[in-house]
């Protein structure tokens, strides 16, 4: 009985601080929702911004490898969709929210603009990134602020 109790206790302090709501991870004072649900990348990126978010931008290698432990928790085989773009300048890779693109992730021989591949997909098994085609259908991450 008393291990419940302890167990309830620390879920309920994390809950009582969390920054994100039900359904999406902290991590480091931002939040971060994946569907394994499939979209093209611009209803992914709509759903985010309906979210109040953005699809995901990733600036360290301890920021992206917290989600690749998440997501591989559960191995789905599909390709995540993130906020990388070349769609406004062929090879000038940008973030959705903003944010300067300067960590780089690339799957060897990526970004190879195969077929006019311009938005930004993560390989499930290792984490390493792949320009793609816009309109297949992936999961997708969502990033946003915490809210405290
Ligand atoms: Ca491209
Ligand atoms: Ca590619």
């Amino acid at each position: 009985q008393s291990v419940l109790v302890v167990n309830c206790l620390l879920i309920c302090v994390s809950l009582l601080f969390s920054q994100c709501q039900s359904g999406w991870r902290e991590y480091e004072n931002k939040c971060y929702f994946f569907s394994t649900d499939t979209k093209s990348w611009l209803e992914a990126n709509e759903f985010c911004l309906e979210e109040q978010g953005h699809l995901a931008s990733f600036h360290t290698e301890e920021e992206l490898s917290f989600l690749i432990a998440l997501i591989q928790q559960s191995p789905t085989g599909i390709s995540m969709w993130m906020g990388g773009h070349d769609s406004m300048t062929e090879g000038g890779w940008e973030w959705t929210d903003g944010s300067p693109f300067r960590f780089i992730h690339w799957n060897a021989g990526n970004p190879d603009d195969y077929y006019g591949e311009d938005c930004l997909s993560m390989l499930i098994n290792n984490g390493y990134w792949n320009d793609d085609n816009c309109e297949y259908k992936r999961g997708y991450i969502c990033k946003r602020r915490g809210e405290k």
